[in-house]
């Protein structure tokens, strides 16, 4: 039986939808207790609404459940924190200094926060992009998220907190939709290529990004925050890669299964965020630290998306 009781924050979103399922699993149904700030129809129990900038009620949620981890998956995502920046700050900040101050406090034992390849600016490597390289983010969400690892590693070093963290490409799955980021679209062009057999893209065609499969990203998180501790060597975030593509090899992929999908472009503001990010990522350090390996590759991802949305 489980000893550990998980509060996932955020459980609703693109992430927590697909992570709780496979951490329910793991640990038992009712070792893990969702929460978010919207409640959705059929709600899956434990359940508990909760505002993250809440701290009261973080903490009484916590006590109540004798929660003994978070994972903190609550945040605005890269686009619609450029149309609103104070509040996705505020909210990609604070939520994470109620969570880091309650394991400083010893209320919990340990801390998955996910980071994001927005850490990286328009100063960065972009090709193989190390663990270790120029971070000058311009986005208000890459400032956040940079600014977020820097205080992972020093609740870590100044305090022994126990954080763990991945800084995750564009994640793509058929479970559940993207909340409002940049690379949004790789998801998106699955659903229009059933439904319309055409997608109008709103970043252009050569636009090569960093993405992984859903499956692959839950499952580098659980085993990062399954591995022992003196393994986990850096506590700001993990690169991690997946599959680096642009639209049309995207595109491409897809036609191998519905030859008459066509796409087309209408670029907007998300074109230069994307424009500022890395086209790949080397991972070398969280296949040393902790055996990390990406199962999924571009056509095989194809392949899954669209049987299941079928
Ligand atoms: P999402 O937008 O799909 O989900 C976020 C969830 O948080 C939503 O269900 C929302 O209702 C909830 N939420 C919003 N404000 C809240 C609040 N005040 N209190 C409690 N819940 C609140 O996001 P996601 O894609 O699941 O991303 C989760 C985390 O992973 C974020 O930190 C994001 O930056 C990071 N990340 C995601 C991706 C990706 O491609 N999905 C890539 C890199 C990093
Ligand atoms: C976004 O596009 O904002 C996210 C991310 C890469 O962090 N998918």
């Amino acid at each position: 039986m489980s000893t550990e009781k998980i509060l996932i924050i955020g459980s609703n979103g693109q992430i927590g939808l697909e992570l709780a399922e496979n951490l329910r699993k793991n640990y038992g149904s009712d070792n893990v207790v969702c929460s978010d700030v919207r409640q959705m129809e059929n709600q899956i129990e434990p359940f508990e609404v909760l505002d993250i900038l809440d701290k009261d009620r973080v903490y009484e949620v916590v006590k109540k459940h004798k929660i003994t981890q978070v994972y903190l998956l609550a945040a605005l995502l890269s686009a619609t924190a450029e149309k609103n920046p104070k509040f996705a700050w505020d909210l990609n900040m604070n939520g994470l200094f109620h969570i880091l101050d309650m394991a400083k406090e010893g209320i919990l034992k340990k801390i998955y926060w996910p980071s994001s390849i927005a850490v990286f600016g328009p100063t960065t490597p972009r090709l193989n992009t190390p663990q270790y390289t120029v971070m000058e983010p311009n986005t208000i969400y890459g400032i956040s998220k940079q600014a977020g690892e820097r205080y992972c590693e020093y609740y870590h070093q100044k305090y022994g907190v126990d954080v763990r963290s991945i800084r995750y490409p564009g994640l793509i799955g058929w479970k559940s939709a993207p909340g409002g980021g940049t690379t949004d679209y790789a998801v998106h062009i699955y659903h229009q290529a059933l439904k319309q057999k055409s997608y109008e893209c709103f970043l252009n065609a050569q636009t090569t990004l960093p993405m992984m499969y859903m499956p692959d990203a839950i499952r580098a998180t659980i085993e990062l925050m399954e591995a022992p501790a003196e393994s986990v060597k850096i506590r700001s975030s993990y690169n991690v890669a997946g599959i680096s593509f642009n639209p049309e090899e995207i595109a491409a992929s897809i036609r191998k299964h519905i030859p008459e999908f066509t796409i087309s472009y209408n670029v907007d503001f998300r074109q230069a965020i994307a424009d500022s990010w890395p086209q790949s990522i080397n991972d070398s350090e969280a296949r040393k630290d902790w055996g990390w390996k990406p199962e999924f590759d571009l056509d095989a991802m194809t392949q899954v998306m669209l049987d299941n949305l079928r």
